[in-house]
């Protein structure tokens, strides 16, 4: 069983992904479950296989302890490790190869806490795991926004303690020559230093963005960019996002090509 650890900001697409990745997925006839572990989530765009909010309800705990919704969330975070077990046993039954789990939008009270990745632990122990932190295409779209969200992709990654493979998500939106700048800024990191120094950033700062983006390059030297490009909703990328996650998980193994994608 490998375990996909979908972690982002508010709104940048995880559940989206977790719907577009887990179909693609399954039309590639691999198994998978689905599993939101959001306990504030309100509507999801798949069917899970495993849902946090059968044991724990943010909102439930935002009336019930008279909370706000933050301290509601952090709330049932902490209350998540309880069920730890309980989700695991739940992920095992469901008896599928892969497991894509949904996290919470608030990702600081998720990741920058403990209980967060503690659960994450929990339930994936055992298992090979690979987190994908999700870079909104909203924040790649000038280079400031792109280096302060890898920024936050590499504390993340510090934070988890797995390995992550970064993506940009939405990109449908982007216009195809901010993607082609994009690409050229993530293979080549004195690109971004360039750009940001051009866009008036102080060189310290710039230095240390580039260096962010060099710690997010895989160790493996065969292996692509660290940044992956996906739509969601053209499905653009999917597969090259499945070939990154292989090739954490399982060395490459079980790889296959297909045509490429439409990037729209
Ligand atoms: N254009 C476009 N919009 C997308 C895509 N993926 C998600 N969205 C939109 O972005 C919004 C947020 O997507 P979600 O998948 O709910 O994001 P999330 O990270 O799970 O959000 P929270 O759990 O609320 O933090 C939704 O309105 C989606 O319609 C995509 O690939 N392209
Ligand atoms: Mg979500």
């Amino acid at each position: 069983m490998y375990f996909i650890v979908l972690v982002g900001p508010a709104g940048s697409g995880k559940s989206y992904l977790a719907d577009a990745l887990g179909d693609w997925m399954e039309f590639n006839e691999l198994s998978v479950a689905r599993v939101n572990l959001d306990p504030a989530a309100e509507w999801i765009p798949y069917e899970p296989d495993v849902d946090v909010r059968s044991y724990v309800d943010a909102r439930a705990v935002m009336r019930k302890y008279k909370l706000g919704p933050n301290g509601a969330l952090v709330a049932s975070v902490d209350m998540m490790v309880e069920y730890a077990d309980k989700l695991r046993e739940e992920i095992e039954a469901a008896g599928s190869n892969y497991v894509i789990i949904d996290t919470p939008g608030q990702m600081e009270l998720f990741a920058f806490r403990d209980t967060g990745p503690y659960v994450v632990h929990e339930i994936t122990r055992g298992h090979k795991t690979v987190t994908v932190f999700i870079v909104d295409s909203v924040f790649a779209s000038n280079p400031r926004s792109l280096a302060s969200t890898l920024l936050l992709a590499l504390s993340t990654r510090l934070r988890m303690g797995l390995p992550q493979v970064t993506v940009v998500s939405k990109v449908d939106l982007l216009e195809p020559s901010r993607l082609d700048e994009l690409e050229e800024q993530i293979n080549n990191p004195s690109r971004l230093y360039a750009a940001l120094i051009e866009g008036g950033v102080d060189p310290a700062m710039a230095e240390a963005s580039a260096r962010a983006l060099e710690a997010l390059y895989p160790e493996e030297e065969s292996a692509p960019a660290p940044l992956r490009f996906v739509s969601a909703l053209s499905g653009y990328g999917l597969e090259d996002l499945y070939a990154a996650i292989q090739q954490v998980v399982a060395g490459g193994e079980d790889y296959f090509t297909e045509e490429p994608s439409p990037r729209r």
